[in-house]
């Protein structure tokens, strides 16, 4: 009789183990390379044909991962890329890193992990431990990803090793990757946890084992709220010290130099991403089966996605006190992706501020060194323009949206007539614009 258990266990201390991972995104990618790194033969599928192509050239199209990261794991043959679901036959270990965004009405849409998990029931044996690492609410992988394994009469914590370990890749942090970020695991059975420690261990300083898969679903869930609520929290406290005629940015800057009992965060057009506005309607669309309204949840959501509006109407202000209108007008955007310093536009406030600008028929034009062309309403697309003089000289209005760090203040108030700051960029202003912050 086969110990499935000790079979894996054994594969994994010797590094004979060969691992799956499915989705080379932002998730799967940096954990696909730590894999390697440690030794794990490990093959990345992804459905996209270019990507896999990209990765098996040795060539990162995720910023966090350099090129010469990847390089010498494909080299080595630690790292490969397929489309083929067939490559996972034998492998010892499946990590699913596929996305979980929301449906237009809001609700989860788990057709990627429905899709990957049927997939992986087609290739799963004895002895294979499964890893959900996609985010979502409490109690998927016990309903959607064991159900699909045990089919064939497999026990789960016997035969086969199921757990849920949330991914935490912050895009863009240049301290904190993969290996020093701690990584919380769940399993459905003891021996499941043992197994995906086991997995873990050798690719990441600290893992942090918990009670169930829910608890560490829920986890990731509480993480992502928490910042969900105290960034609706400051963008509430904006709109009121705007009421008020108070500099927000001073009052939490100052609040910050309290050295216990506070966490600044900072106001902002709107909340961007494909975590932070998204995971946390996970859980309350999960409660509300459940008979329970999350209102902390529900009160952020509404603040978050008012900001856009707001910015709107800080536009409309300041161009009112120029005499002038929104219709008509040449208003330049600055920063089209969703936070600073990145490529990324999913879900950015961005997007709805260009979008409302051309509504009220503003001329709008944007400039992003990150974000080459979005693409608007109506399959348009836009195309970012060079950021000159004579360009800001143009605008009736610039609206700084992300704070690049390759926007230099002094430029941008020397050449724009009127700014409207929703970032604080331009803290002194010394210089020929008005300055409108958020
Ligand atoms: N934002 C604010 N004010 C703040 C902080 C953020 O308006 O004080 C905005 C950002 O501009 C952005 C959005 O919120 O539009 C999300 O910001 P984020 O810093 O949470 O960035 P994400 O979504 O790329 O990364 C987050 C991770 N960030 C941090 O921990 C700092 C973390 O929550 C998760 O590991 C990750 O999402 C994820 O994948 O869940």
């Amino acid at each position: 009789m086969t110990d499935y258990k000790q079979q894996l266990l054994d594969r994994l201390e010797n590094r004979t183990a060969k691992v799956g991972v499915i989705g080379m995104g932002y998730v799967g990618l940096p954990l696909a390379v730590e894999f390697a790194r440690a030794g794990y033969q490990v093959v990345g599928l992804d459905v996209l044909p270019d990507k896999v192509a990209m990765l098996n050239a040795g060539k990162s199209y995720i910023p966090d991962v350099p090129t010469e990261t990847l390089a010498p794991l494909v080299e080595s043959g630690h790292l490969r890329a397929t489309t083929t679901y067939g490559d996972l036959i034998d492998a010892d270990v499946i990590s699913i890193c596929v996305p979980t965004p929301l449906r237009k009405t809001k609700d989860p849409d788990m057709s990627y992990v429905i899709a990957a998990a049927d997939e992986v029931a087609k290739v799963c044996h004895a002895g294979l431990l499964v890893v959900l690492e996609s985010t979502t609410y409490p109690g998927t992988t016990d309903e959607v990803i064991v159900p699909r394994l045990i089919k064939d009469g497999l026990a789960v914590g016997k035969d086969v090793f199921v757990a849920f370990s949330p991914e935490r890749v912050d895009p863009g942090n240049p301290t904190y990757g993969v290996y020093n970020t701690p990584k919380v695991v769940g399993g459905v059975t003891p021996a499941c946890v043992e197994a995906v420690t086991k997995l873990y261990e050798p690719a990441v300083e600290t893992v942090v084992p918990v009670s169930s898969t829910a608890a560490a679903e829920m986890v990731k869930l509480l993480e992502n709220t928490f910042r969900a609520v105290n960034i609706g929290l400051v963008n509430e406290m904006a709109i009121m010290c705007a009421r008020l005629g108070v500099d927000v940015w001073e009052v939490i800057n100052a609040a910050a130099s309290k050295p216990f009992g506070f966490m600044p965060f900072y106001p902002g057009p709107g909340l961007g991403g494909h975590c932070i506005p998204i995971d946390p309607l996970y859980l309350s669309w999960k409660l509300r089966a459940l008979n329970y309204t999350a209102r902390f949840i529900d009160l952020a959501s509404e603040i978050n996605t008012s900001m856009p509006y707001y910015v709107i109407d800080l536009v409309m202000e300041a161009l009112n006190d120029d005499g002038k209108s929104v219709k008509g007008s040449k208003i330049g955007v600055l920063g089209m992706a969703y936070k600073r310093d990145i490529d990324d536009v999913r879900e950015s406030p961005a997007l709805d501020i260009h979008e409302l600008l051309e509504e009220k028929g503003a001329s709008v034009t944007f400039n992003d060194p990150y974000v080459p062309n979005v693409r608007l309403s109506g399959n348009r697309t836009a195309t970012s323009v060079e950021l000159t003089a004579e360009w800001l000289a143009e605008q009736d209005c610039v609206v700084i949206v992300t704070d690049h760090t390759d926007y230099d203040p002094a430029f941008l108030l020397e050449h724009a007539k009127l700014i409207v700051d929703t970032r604080n960029k331009i803290k002194k202003q010394t210089g020929n614009a008005r300055v409108v912050t958020l």
